[in-house]
């Protein structure tokens, strides 16, 4: 089995599974990921990104939105069924990025 976890809404985080090794991906009905007891709310116009942000081998979501700030989410589960709990808002020097909205 190829785990492969594909940010897809920009509203809420899905989760997709590929159980295929080949170059067609075959993809499993998706299902929202969890915020604590409920699914991740990104906000409107959300750009998600999965990567490893700390480097402890299980994949994090990076994600801007309409407001121009950056979160991070953390996760606290495994790559296949991922948890979080709370997102931070992404700072530099203590001032949280923002980004052009226009
Ligand atoms: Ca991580």
């Amino acid at each position: 089995m190829k785990g492969l976890a594909v940010p897809f809404a920009v509203l809420f985080m899905v989760c997709f599974v590929d159980f295929l090794d080949g170059e067609v991906p075959d993809l499993e009905a998706g299902v929202y990921i969890q915020n604590g007891s409920s699914p991740l709310e990104l906000g409107g116009y959300s750009s998600p990104t999965v990567a490893d942000w700390n480097n402890d081998g299980r994949k994090d979501i990076v994600a801007g939105n309409i407001s121009g700030n950056i979160w991070l989410y953390l996760n606290k589960g495994t790559n296949l069924n991922p948890s979080f709990n709370g997102g931070v808002r992404i700072e530099s020097n203590g001032v949280p990025i923002v980004t052009s909205t226009s």
